[in-house]
């Protein structure tokens, strides 16, 4: 039994919270963090044998905790995985690993002196049956070789003020990860375009249009619309040298009713990556559990991935393609 301490209990945390406790295999929720103590304390109450504990550090030593995930605001994720590294416990972080690239060089380096791999970074997408399917579609080859992906993020609200610069780090992330992951390959260079914001985004730019070369040639574009109004959407479609692939909604149910063709769309990220999230939750514990390596996305990806948003957040503002750092 693999037990885990969750540190940050908001939307992601006490998600994860109550994977741990109900859905996953050979896991238990062994305590929670937070700094909202009454959350902390609603989100263990829950589980039985869980506590909720006054400080992150001794969550992090604790005897009765094997293992970390880390949910916390992203500005808090160096210091509580280069704590988990300190005591040898593997650690789960949220992405990012760390909002700059030189605090993700950090984090790597600190795991490389310790000589074994303790890290994971939730791009739960990589784990979603559907992008699984199209990179399994995409390396048999029938398709031939991919030639332009086009992406689509969109949410249907995103929180008011929230600096332009998020649409890149928190958003657009995802397809750059999954871009990486699918294609076998790595961005070297990012141009954002802005078209006319939306009324409902305020002053924030949104959406956006990012364009990302590929080392292989490959040209990628990703729309990022977190006020889009109408649901959550999330699109890849892959143009092929013979065929295209294309990814479907999760459980898609057509209902041909009074004239109408109608799908549901949900409401946020949550029931479409369902799924994502407990295989990536379920393979963490058991690669504990047989001490093997997880097929996650490790520190290294998620220092790869800073830093294409880092180049994506200069071409932002400046207008000018800008090649990713080596
Ligand atoms: C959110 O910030 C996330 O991280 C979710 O995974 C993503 O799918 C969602 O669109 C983002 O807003």
């Amino acid at each position: 039994m693999i037990r885990v301490g969750v540190i940050g209990t908001g939307v992601m945390g006490a998600y994860h919270a109550h994977l741990l406790n109900d859905t996953i295999a050979g896991a238990a929720l062994a305590g929670t963090f937070d700094i909202d103590v009454g959350r902390a304390a609603e989100v263990a109450g829950q589980a039985p044998g869980a506590r909720a504990f006054a400080d992150p550090q001794e969550l992090i030593t604790a005897d009765d905790v094997d293992a970390v995930l880390i949910a916390s605001l992203d500005p808090t994720h160096e210091e509580f995985v280069l704590a988990c590294l300190g005591a040898g416990k593997p650690v789960l972080c949220e992405k990012p690993l760390a909002p700059t690239v030189e605090g993700c060089q950090r984090i790597l380096d600190a795991e490389a002196a310790l000589g074994h791999r303790l890290i994971n970074v939730g791009f739960m997408r990589r784990h979603d049956p559907g992008y699984v399917a199209v990179k399994t579609a995409l390396h048999s080859g029938e398709v031939g070789r991919p030639l332009i992906v086009h992406n689509v993020h969109r949410n249907p609200t995103n929180r008011p003020g929230i600096p332009s610069t998020m649409l890149i780090s928190g958003t657009a992330v995802h397809e750059i990860d999954i871009l990486r992951w699918l294609l076998t390959d790595e961005v070297t260079a990012v141009t954002v375009h802005r078209p006319r914001s939306a009324p409902a985004a305020g002053d924030t730019i949104d959406p956006m249009l990012l364009v990302l070369e590929m080392t292989s040639g490959v040209l990628a574009d990703i729309e990022v619309f977190t006020n889009a109004s109408y649901g959550y959407e999330v699109r890849c479609e892959v143009v092929g040298e013979t065929g295209i692939l294309t990814l479907d909604p999760r459980d898609a149910v057509t209902t041909r009713v009074a004239g109408t063709m109608q799908q549901a769309i949900p409401g946020d990220w949550r029931p479409r990556f369902a799924e994502a999230y407990r295989i990536e939750l379920q393979e963490w514990v058991h690669a504990l559990e047989t001490r093997q390596p997880s097929r996650g996305a490790t520190a290294a990806d998620g220092l790869m991935a800073a830093r294409v948003v880092e180049a994506g957040i200069a071409a932002l503002a400046t207008g000018a393609r800008t090649e990713v750092s080596a």
